[in-house]
């Protein structure tokens, strides 16, 4: 399941390669692109780093020498002509690389795939090594390394990987937290990781802003099905309000599960262009993906997420709908 030697021979090949994750890049993505950026480096491959959306502030450190760049086809199309491999990480859905996956797929390119994410409709990748039972993309690509090149685990590299895994387990709270996790913890930690450092450098510097705008998402929290979902709207109107930017909305989904009682949660974010936003988180009990999905969305079983056309009151009708009724669904099947 996990071929390393066919991503380290498809490196191999490659002269030009292209990394990238999915559009509102989260600590996992931004996290493994820096682990292979290392490595490229040290392979002397010639190569680029191309985003659908710019890195969120807190992560901004793992990216001192401004190397992460925005796609711009005016800019890049030229470039992406000549890559011979696009290396995707944590993506979940190609069509989350934007205009970047119509780019590649026009040029024929040779597309490794490395992700925890489920596929359940298959995939259109050269090389596919998904894992679902990894916690993180970062244990992977921890795999990766320790596996073909293990000496290139070095401290640097080390606290990438940790940021990946810290982030996507909710700091080893979340059901997808495993033994390997903690043990590539523990490894971090040898090398030299200051993880008390990078947690707060992640996790206490949010702005005023966000928690201004974290007020008033709380106080127009509406619950449904018994109280077991809560769910919350962020309009363009809050936006302004508060003053915060997009990236500022990650976690706040998270919070509203955290309510007792509460099984599923899920935020429905206005953008601008006549479509939504959606996040969804559960608990444990129901799978919240299959919601993602029937909107065009994917995600894993309790994180998941779906850009939805239409108005906000029509989004809002539409999802609580279909949410609450594929949880009876799956409570018919556990009865
Ligand atoms: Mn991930």
């Amino acid at each position: 399941m996990r071929d390393w030697l066919k991503i380290k021979q498809a490196i191999e090949q490659a002269k030009t390669i292209m990394l990238t994750t999915h559009e509102n890049p989260d600590g996992d993505g931004i996290g493994s692109i820096v682990v292979f950026q290392h490595y490229l480096r040290k392979k002397s491959k010639d190569f680029r780093i191309l985003m659908t959306s710019q890195l969120p502030e807190e992560f901004q450190f793992l990216d001192p020498l401004n190397t992460f760049e925005i796609y711009d086809e005016k800019k890049h199309s030229e470039w992406l002509l000549n890559v011979d491999l696009a290396l995707l990480l944590d993506i979940g859905n190609y069509d989350r690389t934007g205009l970047m996956w119509e780019a590649i797929k026009q040029n024929g390119t040779v597309v490794a795939n490395i992700d925890h994410h489920p596929y359940p409709n298959g995939h259109p990748f050269t090389i596919n090594i998904s894992d679902v039972n990894a916690s993180a993309t970062g244990e992977l690509v921890y795999d990766f390394l320790n596996e073909i090149e293990p000496k290139y685990l070095t401290k640097e590299v080390y606290e990438a990987i940790y940021v990946a895994i810290m982030t996507d387990t909710g700091s080893f709270s979340y059901n997808n937290t495993n033994i390997q996790c903690h043990e590539i913890a523990a490894e971090a930690i040898k090398a030299g990781v200051d993880t008390a450092k990078l947690h707060q450098m992640i996790y206490g510097s949010n702005s005023r802003s966000k928690i201004k705008l974290l007020a008033a998402v709380a106080d127009n929290i509406q619950y449904a099905h018994h109280g077991k979902v809560a769910w919350f709207v962020i309009d363009k109107e809050m936006m302004a309000k508060s003053g915060a930017i997009q990236e500022d909305v990650e976690g706040f989904t998270d919070f509203a599960r955290s309510i007792k009682g509460v099984e599923v949660s899920f935020m429905i974010f206005e953008n601008s262009n006549n479509s939504c936003r959606i996040n969804f988180r559960s608990k444990g009990f129901y799978s919240i993906n299959k919601v993602a999905q029937y909107f065009g969305g994917g995600g894993h079983s309790f994180a998941a997420g779906a850009k939805v056309n239409g108005t906000l009151s029509e989004t809002i009708d539409k999802v609580l709908d279909k949410t609450i009724e594929i949880m009876k669904d799956q409570e018919r099947i556990e009865k």
